[in-house]
């Protein structure tokens, strides 16, 4: 049985099977992930990471589908990353989201996955994070992830992607649902989906006041309001486009490294506690040793734990072998 280092190669050169089954190794966690991720690293920081969000029946899977479509159209790679909460309670939604997505899945140049937020060992964030990097390595010029915008852990997610675009549609109601949910923070694109359907002109006024009070100070990007229509495509070339022009904009003025960082900051925290978690618990000797002490008040749990963490770096190196 291969482990995730034995697919390493495979899954940079692309091979379906191989990253169909490294992202199984990152959502289980499995034994030697973290070696697998840590060679596939220097390999990543190449696609153009999407955050496509907004309240579940919005479109965000059609319009996924569509993009993708655009995309392969115009000779691109595509990986796609459904994040979907509500399938735990349904258990119907990741089925739809497959087989709308279906028409898809002939051809080789578009990758498609559901992850399922109750099964991702470790939290959903890293899950999803270490997936998308793994289509990166993969070589998917685009990878896109869809959530429903509810909940710190999908914002979470969609905080690490470049460029996240936020789906409102018509006629759910006098307010915006993506100003109610607490979205409007983190669009840099806003998509008024079901431009078909009556209501659509209102729903972008009502955006557009809200992007107004909160206008952009000098050199803040201009978050722009696109209409499309998912199921027919329409709008979507132009979505398409706004997403290039923001990749270019965070890459002139800064902010795509600072993003950068900001997701390395919190990968390099994810594998410390990691690390740290594994080797002082219950059954390492040392550890077992702390936990007399403190019972016994010769010591104290503060100057036990830091005991233990300076007694670490002599010796973590051997996990990096
Ligand atoms: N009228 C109309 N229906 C759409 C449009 N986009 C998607 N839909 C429909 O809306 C429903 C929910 O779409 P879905 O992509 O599953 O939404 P999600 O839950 O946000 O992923 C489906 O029946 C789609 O066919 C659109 O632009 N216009
Ligand atoms: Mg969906």
């Amino acid at each position: 049985m291969k482990g995730p280092t034995d697919i390493v190669d495979a899954v940079l050169a692309g091979d379906p099977a191989a990253v169909a089954r490294m992202l199984t190794f990152v959502e289980r966690r499995a034994d030697g992930v973290d070696e697998a991720l840590a060679k596939m690293h220097q390999h990543t920081g190449r696609a153009h990471v999407l955050g496509l969000t907004g309240p579940p029946g919005s479109g965000k899977s059609t319009l996924v589908s569509a993009l993708a479509r655009h995309y392969r159209d115009t000779g691109r790679s595509v990986g796609v990353l459904a994040v979907d909460p509500s399938s735990v309670f349904t258990g119907g939604a990741i089925l739809g989201d497959r087989i709308r997505m279906s028409e898809l899945a002939g051809d080789s140049g578009v990758f498609i996955r559901s992850i399922a937020t109750r099964g991702a060992l470790g939290g959903l964030s890293r899950a999803c994070l270490d997936a998308v990097a793994v289509l990166d390595a993969a070589g998917k010029d685009i990878v896109i992830v869809e959530t429903v915008g509810v909940g710190q852990a999908e914002v979470d997610v969609i905080s690490a992607a470049q460029t996240v675009a936020v789906v409102s549609v018509p006629g759910l109601g006098d307010d915006v649902q993506a100003i109610k949910a607490g979205l409007l923070e983190i669009a840099d694109v806003h998509v008024v989906n079901k431009a078909d359907r009556e209501g659509a002109d209102r729903t972008v006024a009502e955006l557009r006041d809200m992007l107004r009070l909160s206008h952009p100070r000098p050199g803040q990007w201009d978050v722009p309001i696109r209409r499309t229509i998912g199921t027919t495509g329409q709008g979507v070339a132009e979505l398409a486009a706004q997403f290039t022009d923001h990749l270019a904009w965070i890459t002139d003025n800064g902010e795509r490294e600072r993003r950068a960082r900001d997701n390395a900051a919190t990968r390099i925290r994810w594998v410390v506690e990691q690390l740290v978690a594994d080797r002082l618990r219950p059954g390492v000797t040392e550890f077992d040793h702390a936990v007399d002490e403190v019972t016994a008040r010769h010591d104290d749990p503060l100057s036990a734990a830091k005991a233990l963490i300076a007694g670490l770096s002599s010796d973590t190196q051997e996990d990096f072998s």
